[in-house]
């Protein structure tokens, strides 16, 4: 029998699955999904979520791999965020940063921002999502220059498979060709160089070789473009939705060096890695970067509420300080209710100390789960990741590291697989990928490799290689 669901407002009548399908269907367009799959199959309808869980409509509980997108961080179901929420809805619902304007909590989650984030960041703008941050990077970074006397120090340098949000610049920002090909292309002065994966594009470099080599076209292109047309270049530590690409110890140290040489800012996209995911607070800590910007968001509030804010390195604000009135603002910078439930989350991760105990407990043990199955699985070729965020690349031949292609479907099977027998986790390319709540237990971890391995198994059958 179709279960009944509760509703929201829960004073109208509970529904079937059957019912919140055909009205998602009739009325909601989803984001990255094709419409035929929901209308030929019906969206899955989450209506709860649980520590590490989430809760379908039919009372299935799944284990989610995946943070949602990567974002609740101190897993789901924490009374105190929605305390927090009250409380300041109760206090002061809204007011904005605009005008010579601020509201308490919006201060006081800047102040312990810059006590978190790298030294010399100490001032930050808030936006609502990551693709806002980063849109306001865009416009900061070109300011800065021309308020430096070099206007046309405007192009961004980015990477491909890098993603940087779904807005119209930001999405030219990122290195999706999908993301590209259904808009005209890329906007001007914006540019991509390779992303450092090793395993795939190092051919029969060493990995220490193939980190310089890639960190190298930076430099190429700053050349080819001229150093006096290049604003700044953007890359998170480790790109996330791309695959979790960790780049060989080389190429960071690299990059850091190009970057001053040729006076081009650097923006470390910490909207993944920020909060805790890699074992330090922000991944620019994990592989040793300074950077000028740093936009965060997800872990910002775990996902319980919109929030993102973009750290701007004193180098930069002490330029823009002496610019006079700065044109931008979002009518949500700041939210007061946002930034409460921000502040209310990072007030978790320190009492619970999430960020040790993904750097010297938790992150360790995910990784060599994860390595042990890439050492035995014949479908396995290589496990990368740090902290809680890793991915397995699935492959024709693990001795040539040759990679499956798209039409082994592997991924998408496997990703399939895997929630019908309980786990959420990600397809990127033809890698599946994972990057649980920071609060998961060695337990849901073993729970965790024991559905991916299955799942890796009935995939490796389908290809006929077990
Ligand atoms: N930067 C990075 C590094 C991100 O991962 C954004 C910016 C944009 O954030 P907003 O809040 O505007 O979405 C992101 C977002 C996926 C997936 O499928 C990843 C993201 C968003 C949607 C899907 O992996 N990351």
């Amino acid at each position: 029998m179709d279960t009944l669901t509760e509703t929201w407002p829960r004073n109208e009548a509970p529904r079937t699955t059957a019912d919140w399908q055909a009205a998602d269907r009739a009325h909601h367009l989803h984001s990255f999904t094709d419409p035929a799959v929901i209308r030929d199959k019906g969206s899955r309808i989450i209506t709860g979520a649980e520590g590490c869980h989430v809760i379908e409509s039919d009372g299935r509980r799944i284990l989610d791999g995946m943070a949602g997108l990567w974002c609740v961080n101190v897993g789901y179901g924490r009374p105190e965020l929605a305390d927090a929420a009250h409380a300041q809805m109760t206090a002061l619902p809204y007011y904005n940063n605009h005008f010579q304007s601020a509201t308490p909590s919006m201060i006081a989650l800047a102040e312990v921002l810059a006590e978190l984030t790298p030294d010399g960041i100490n001032h930050f703008t808030f936006a609502n999502s990551g693709s806002e941050a980063n849109e306001v990077i865009i416009r900061l970074a070109r300011y800065y220059w021309q308020l430096k006397g070099q206007p046309h120090k405007r192009t961004i340098i980015s990477r491909t498979l890098a993603y940087h949000g779904s807005t119209v610049a930001t999405s030219s920002l990122g290195g999706m060709p999908l993301m590209h090909d259904n808009d005209g292309g890329v906007l001007p002065q914006i540019t991509h160089i390779e992303h450092p994966h090793w395993y795939v594009n190092g051919g029969d470099l060493t990995p220490a070789q193939y980190g310089l080599k890639a960190a190298q076209a930076l430099e190429a292109r700053i050349l080819e473009l001229g150093a006096d047309t290049v604003a700044a270049f953007i890359a998170e530590p480790i790109q996330g939705a791309g695959g979790v690409i960790v780049p060989p110890e080389t190429y960071w140290p690299e990059i850091q060096r190009i970057c001053k040489t040729y006076d081009v800012l650097l923006i470390a996209d910490e909207v993944i890695c920020g909060f805790g995911r890699t074992g330090s607070w922000f991944g620019s800590q994990t592989i040793g970067i300074e950077p000028d910007f740093m936009p965060m968001a997800k872990g910002l509030s775990s996902g319980y509420i919109p929030v993102a804010a973009v750290g701007v390195h004193d180098r930069i604000f002490d330029v823009i300080e002496r610019g006079g009135l700065w044109p931008h603002g979002y009518t949500y910078s700041g939210h007061p209710v946002a930034c409460a439930v921000a502040l209310a989350n990072i007030a978790i991760i320190k009492r619970e100390n999430l960020v040790a105990r993904v750097r010297d407990d938790i992150g360790p043990y995910f990784q060599s789960r994860l390595e042990d199955l890439a050492q035995s699985h014949p479908l396995v070729g290589e496990r990368r990741g740090v902290g809680l965020m890793a991915a397995l690349q699935l492959v024709r031949n693990k001795a040539t590291r040759e990679v499956c292609t798209p039409e082994d479907n592997a991924a998408i099977f496997c990703r399939e697989t895997c929630y019908d027998k309980g786990l959420i986790a990600r397809a990127v390319g033809q890698s599946m990928v994972m990057s649980p709540p920071l609060t998961i237990t060695r337990n849901e971890i073993n729970d965790m490799v024991a559905i991916l391995t299955r799942a890796l198994d009935a995939t490796a059958q389908k290809l006929g290689y077990i």
